[in-house]
C-alpha cells in the first residue's frame, strides 16, 4: 500500500495524472489536494471520484501550518506536485499570486516532506512537475536539454524556475529524494479555455474573434496531455532519484499554422464551409516578453526510461476537438462558473 499526494489534481494535467494512477494502481491510495481556484474543477474527475482508492482534500499549499499537519496526519509515501498558477498572461497581470502559489507553496511542501520524512528518506519521493519555459526562448534552431541554463522571462516561468531551484536545493542540502520533469505545452481534454487551443475551440464555436498575439510566428512544442501523464508515471516509478527529465513530443508548430489546422478541423466537425473559421483570426497586440520558440529534446527520457509519445499531432488535435464538441456542457459550465457548484454538491451538501 502506498499513499501518494497529488497536488493540483483537479486541474488540467493533474486530473489526467490522478485518473491514470487511480485506475492503474488500485493498491495505492491517491490523495488529491487542491485549492479549487478558478482552474480547479472536480468535474474533471467525475469518472473516478467514487473509487475506494481516491481521496479529495480541499486545501491551499500556501498555508504552511495546514500542509505540515496534513503530512503529519497522512504520512504520505510520495508527492507528485502539480499545483500552481499556470497561465502566463495572468502572471503578467498579477505576479504576486504566482510567487505565493508556485514558490511559497512549493517550499511549504518541501519543508513538510523534509520534516516528516527526515529519518526515513529511503523509500520516499518528492516529484516536482515543471515546464520547458524555465529554459527561456530559442532562436530558429536548437533544443532545450536537461542541462540548458535557466533563463525565464515571464513572472510565471520565473516562479517555476525558482521552485525547481528550491527542489534541487532541498535535495543537495538535506538529501530530500526528488525528481523533476520539464514538459512542453500540453493540449487535450479538460484544459481551461484561457490557454490557446481550448480558448480558440470555444471562440470558433461561438463565432468570436481568435486573438492571435503579434504575427502568430511564435513556436510551441505540443504534447497530448495523456502522454505527459504516462511520462510522469514512468519517471515517478523508474527515474533515478535526483534526476531531471525533459518531456516533449518533437512537435513544433508556429502558432498561426496550428491555428489554421484547428480552424480546418473545426469547420469539418461543425459542418461549416471550408475557410469559415479562419475568417475569425484577428491579430492583436503581442504578449509582453513573448518567448519566440520552445523546443524540447526528450531523448534522455526516451533512451533511459523507454517513454514515447503515443499520438501524432493530427490525431491528437482531432481527439481534442471531438472531446470539446462532445463536452460542450463542460465548456459552458467552465465559462459560466457553474462548475464550482460541483464541489458544493459533492463535498459540502452531503
Ligand atoms: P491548471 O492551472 O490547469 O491547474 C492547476 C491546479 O492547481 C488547479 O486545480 C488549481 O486549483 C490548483 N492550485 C492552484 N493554486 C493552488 C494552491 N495554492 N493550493 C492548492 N492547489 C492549487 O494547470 P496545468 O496546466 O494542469 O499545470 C499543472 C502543472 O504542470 C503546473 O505546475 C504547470 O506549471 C505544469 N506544466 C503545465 C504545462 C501546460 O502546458 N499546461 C506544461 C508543462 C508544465
Ligand atoms: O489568446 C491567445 N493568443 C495567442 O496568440 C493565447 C491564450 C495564446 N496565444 C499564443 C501565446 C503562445 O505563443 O499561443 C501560444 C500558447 O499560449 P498559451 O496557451 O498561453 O501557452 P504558453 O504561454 O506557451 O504556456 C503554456 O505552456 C507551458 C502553459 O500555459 C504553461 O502552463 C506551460 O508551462
Amino acid at each position: 500500500m502506498k499513499k501518494i499526494l497529488v497536488t493540483g489534481g483537479a486541474g488540467f494535467i493533474g486530473s489526467h495524472v490522478v485518473r491514470l494512477f487511480v485506475n492503474k494502481y488500485p493498491d495505492y491510495q491517491i490523495y488529491n489536494l487542491d485549492k479549487l481556484t478558478y482552474a480547479g474543477n472536480l468535474e474533471n474527475l467525475r469518472d473516478v471520484d467514487q473509487k475506494p482508492n481516491y481521496n479529495f482534500i480541499k486545501g491551499d499549499i500556501i498555508d504552511g501550518d495546514f500542509i505540515i499537519n496534513l503530512f503529519k496526519k497522512e504520512q504520505f509515501d510520495g508527492v507528485i506536485h502539480l499545483a500552481a498558477e499556470s497561465h502566463v498572461d495572468r502572471s503578467i497581470a498579477n505576479p504576486m499570486e504566482f510567487i505565493m502559489a508556485n514558490i511559497v507553496g512549493t517550499v511549504n511542501l518541501l519543508n513538510a516532506a523534509k520534516h516528516i520524512w527526515k529519518d526515513h528518506f529511503k523509500d520516499k519521493l518528492f516529484y516536482h512537475v515543471s515546464t520547458d519555459e524555465v529554459y527561456g526562448s530559442l532562436g530558429d534552431t536548437g533544443f532545450f536539454y536537461e542541462d540548458t541554463p535557466y533563463d525565464p522571462h515571464s513572472p510565471y516561468s520565473a516562479s517555476k524556475a525558482s521552485s525547481d531551484h528550491l527542489v534541487r536545493a532541498y535535495h543537495d542540502t538535506y538529501g530530500l529524494p526528488m525528481l523533476i520533469s520539464n514538459c512542453s505545452n500540453n493540449y487535450g481534454p479538460n484544459q481551461f479555455p484561457e490557454k490557446l487551443i481550448p480558448l480558440f475551440i470555444n471562440n470558433i464555436r461561438h463565432n468570436k474573434p481568435l486573438p492571435v498575439y503579434g504575427k502568430g510566428e511564435n513556436v510551441r512544442d505540443w504534447l497530448y496531455v495523456e502522454d505527459h501523464a504516462v511520462a510522469i508515471d514512468i519517471i515517478f516509478h523508474k527515474g533515478p532519484v535526483g534526476e531531471t527529465f525533459n518531456i516533449g513530443g518533437h512537435n513544433e508548430w508556429k502558432n498561426i499554422d496550428l491555428i489554421k489546422v484547428l480552424c480546418r478541423v473545426m469547420d469539418e466537425k461543425l459542418g461549416r464551409a471550408k475557410g469559415e473559421s479562419e475568417k475569425l483570426i484577428t491579430y492583436v497586440t503581442d504578449r509582453a516578453g513573448h518567448d519566440l520558440r520552445y523546443a524540447i529534446d526528450s531523448s534522455k527520457l526516451q533512451k533511459q526510461l523507454g517513454w514515447e509519445p503515443s499520438l501524432q499531432f493530427e490525431e491528437g488535435i482531432e481527439k481534442t476537438v471531438d472531446w470539446y464538441i462532445e463536452n460542450q456542457a463542460w465548456l459552458d459550465n467552465v465559462t459560466s462558473g457553474n462548475y464550482q457548484k460541483y464541489y458544493e454538491e459533492m463535498y459540502l451538501n452531503r
